[in-house]
């Protein structure tokens, strides 16, 4: 949904009545509004960056945003796998409420519907330029299985709001394994045309699963799957036919991803504009370029962290070339929380010594404990934010509302029913944020920051190759975050009136819609 309204938001006003810098920049009074940058992370997890404790490895740039903006300590993701948690910062709505936000395939149809408004359309309506690079996950097409892939597929992000996208359709151990660039196959090669199934495998297309001799670069864990198309030697999920010379390599990819985010910026660097940047470090299958394989001494997992942190150097560095970096507002964080060993055999568990991805949360990418969803966050806006550390409780659920709040673009009554505008506890001048926090994996969880309760399902506690820790019982559970950040001590039975006050809080949102139980 797309309404176009006029600029006036506060913070506009504030800008001009203050004589910011801003307005020197941009050239004239009538251009307020700061670039915004969103860097979101593929399963990086809480304790992965230095800024965030990490030791073993290193993090520079990232610590650097840090420490000229805020990190917050207590900032959520909606769920712990990636569509899901894509989907609501995207649009403002919680992934549980419909029923078809899980993971999805890559010839997955558009999960976000062209008719809900979108972050982009948020810009968009606010005059900014609006472009989405890297990792998209959110399905293309009408429906599953219905793309051209030779063609125009459609709809796409330009129907969400996005004036341009270069994304890989979902993950780089899904098929297809090439760049889409305004919906259409970038480097598009006529001579092998590409098809693409998850139901049936093409015949004469080799698989890895019989075909170990052909994963010259990654072959997958034993029985996990990933064992299915092969490109540039490594085997994926799906079956792929074609693509020639529009195939990617993996070992470039974080390099493509740099390039066109610094291009987009440099092309832009006079108007404003929204860039969503989703890399596809550190998510398996994790093939970083030679330069930085064997550099953090942890294996690929620990490489891509380097080179993620590279990509952000990348960013910043063209935004200060460009003279555009004070009057940039970058968020920066991860789609879900950390896994070491997803499918493939990358020396990632092997190599990890006493590395802790998750930091003193527990879970992980999968868990509805504190790791799956507490994520990485940092804002940095230098002419307008003071650096420091937030305690906020902060949910990307409201970057949305709070982005309409930040450039005056689309108004509540057309955003995500879920979202609400806390743009002052992002900007850091709200120290307590949310009331609560609800997050998802395959139970609901719900958080006042200090208090936390899941959900019984009957669902599985652990899954044994990724070694995580799921949250999921069968029993009630409470926990004191404070005191209890590791989630061990129950507290369901001795403090009833807060499990009651905390079920109340699930049974009211619920009622709005809910499928997860
Ligand atoms: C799982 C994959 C995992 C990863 C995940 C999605 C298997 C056995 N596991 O199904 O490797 O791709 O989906 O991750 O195939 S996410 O971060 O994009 O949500
Ligand atoms: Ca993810």
């Amino acid at each position: 949904m797309k309404t176009n309204l006029l600029f006036g938001c506060s913070l506009g006003s504030l800008f001009l009545a203050g004589g910011c810098a801003n307005a020197d920049k941009a050239g004239t009074e009538e251009q307020p509004q700061p670039n915004v940058i969103l860097i979101v992370a593929d399963d990086l997890g809480y304790g992965d960056l230095s800024c965030y404790g990490a030791t073993r490895v290193s993090t520079p740039h990232v610590d650097s945003l840090a420490s000229s903006g805020l990190r917050f300590t207590d900032a959520h993701s909606v769920a712990a796998t990636s569509t899901p948690s894509r989907y609501s910062l995207f649009t403002g709505q919680y992934s549980w409420r419909r029923n078809d936000t899980g993971i999805a395939a890559g010839n997955a149809g558009m999960v976000i519907r062209p008719e809900q408004t979108t972050l982009a359309d948020v810009f968009k309506s606010a005059g900014y330029a609006t472009g989405a690079i890297g990792k998209w996950h959110l399905g293309l097409g009408d429906k599953t299985g219905s793309q051209d892939w030779n063609g125009i597929i459609t709809p796409g992000p330009q129907d969400l709001g996005f004036d341009y996208s270069y994304l890989m359709a979902a993950t780089g151990d899904r098929v297809p394994c090439v760049w889409i660039e305004n919906q259409r196959v970038a480097n598009y090669d006529a001579d092998a045309p590409i098809y693409v199934s998850y139901k049936t495998p093409f015949p004469g297309e080799p698989l890895g699963k019989d075909h170990p001799e052909l994963l010259t670069k990654l072959k997958p864990y034993p029985n996990h799957g990933h064992n299915q198309a092969i490109v540039n030697g490594i085997s994926r999920i799906g079956y792929m036919k074609g693509g020639g010379k529009a195939l990617w390599k993996d070992e470039n990819i974080a390099d493509t991803i740099a390039t066109k985010a610094t291009d987009y910026i440099k092309a832009h660097k006079d108007s404003a504009f929204f860039l969503y940047v989703g890399t596809n470090d550190i998510h398996v299958p994790r093939y970083p370029h030679p330069r930085f394989q064997g550099k953090s001494g942890m294996g690929y997992r620990g490489d891509a962290i380097l080179q993620f942190d590279w990509t952000v150097g990348e960013i910043v560095r063209t935004l200060k070339e460009e003279g555009i970096a004070d009057h940039t507002l970058i968020i920066l964080t991860s789609d879900n929380g950390p896994v070491v060993n997803d499918g493939y055999l990358d020396q990632a568990v092997e190599l990890l010594g006493d590395h802790c991805p998750w930091g003193d949360l527990r879970g992980g990418k999968y868990s509805i404990f504190e790791a799956g969803t507490r994520v990485p966050f940092i804002v940095c806006w230098p002419e307008m934010i003071e650096p420091g550390v937030s305690h906020a409780l902060v949910s990307h659920i409201d970057l949305v509302a709070s982005m309409a709040g930040l450039t005056g673009g689309e108004q509540s009554e057309n955003l995500g029913i879920d979202s609400q505008n806390y743009l002052d506890a992002f900007l850091g001048k709200d120290a307590k944020g949310r009331d609560y926090v609800i997050e998802a994996a395959q139970t609901l969880s719900v958080s006042d920051g200090e208090w936390k309760y899941i959900t019984p399902c009957k669902y599985t506690p652990y899954y044994a190759i990724t070694r995580t820790e799921t949250g999921n019982s069968t029993e009630e559970q409470l926990y004191n975050l404070r005191e209890d950040l590791g989630e061990r001590k129950n507290l369901a039975s001795q403090c009833p009136d807060k499990l009651k006050e905390l079920q109340e809080i699930l049974k009211q949102e619920t009622k709005k819609g809910c499928v997860m139980r």
